[in-house]
């Protein structure tokens, strides 16, 4: 599996949305900021299967488009620092888009619901093995608000390091929050147990057709972990 990650400009996101429900898959939206025009975008999460990475960049290229932005110069001292330095003294055309994505390997992709115990678990593979107990993961994790408060308590009472950001399912639009863990190989399943325990199901939350866990969790491994 792989985890999609898309960065497109806001005036695609909700046809985007669209299409990728029609096309069956789902995804999260977080809203997001382009470092360089400072101006808002979305940015789309979306686990698929390998095979359908291909579907999934179709309908991304079909549905972002590439746009003319333009950026005004202006009175000096008044510039983000970002412009400040090279600030043209007409205004200068920036081409944006379609979008900008990322696929990343997916360990594993965890559904979780009150009482449910992950699934799935998986033994490192030789490579892992080889490399010692230190392999860091990330816990990247969808739970719905009301859940959010009681998850993250029981993650920092175990000891476990919690990001929280505020994000919006694709199917019902709804406000949810991604939890960020970052944890030891050894860990993961103690934090898909403690999510797992605090989220409770959404079977009649929704509308039919609406997916009827409470969670979903997805574990990515850390090419790289530094603390500084
Ligand atoms: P922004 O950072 O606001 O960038 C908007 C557009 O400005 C970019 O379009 C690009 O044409 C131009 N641009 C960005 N940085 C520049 C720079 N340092 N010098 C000159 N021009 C620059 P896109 O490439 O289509 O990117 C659209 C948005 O996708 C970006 O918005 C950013 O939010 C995201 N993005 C693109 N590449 C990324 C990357 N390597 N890492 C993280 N985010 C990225």
């Amino acid at each position: 599996m792989q985890l999609m990650l898309a960065i497109v400009q806001s005036e695609d996101a909700d046809l985007l949305t669209k299409r990728l429900n029609s096309a069956g898959f789902e995804l999260t939206r977080l809203n997001t900021v382009g470092g360089f025009l400072a101006s808002g975008n979305m940015t789309f999460l979306i686990a698929v299967e390998d095979d359908q990475v291909e579907t999934v960049l179709d309908v991304i290229r079909l549905t972002c488009r590439t746009r003319k932005r333009f950026i005004n110069p202006m009175p000096a001292g008044a510039e983000p620092a970002h412009l400040a330095l090279a600030a043209p003294a007409y205004p200068l055309e920036v081409q944006v888009g379609g979008a900008t994505v990322f696929c990343f390997p997916l360990k594993r992709l965890v559904r979780l619901g009150q009482g449910v115990s992950p699934a799935g678990a998986q033994p490192p593979s030789p490579a892992q093995s080889d490399r010692g107990a230190n392999i860091m993961n990330l816990v990247l994790s969808i739970v719905q608000n009301e859940d959010a408060e009681p998850v993250t308590r029981d993650l920092l009472a175990a000891g476990h390091r919690v990001t929280r950001i505020n994000t919006a399912g694709g199917f019902l639009r709804r406000g949810n929050v991604t939890l960020l863990v970052g944890v030891d190989e050894a860990q993961v399943d103690d934090v898909l147990r403690i999510i797992g325990a605090n989220c409770r199901t959404s079977a009649d939350a929704g509308p039919p057709g609406a997916p009827a866990h409470a969670a979903t969790a997805f574990v990515l491994e850390a090419a790289r972990f530094v603390h500084v």
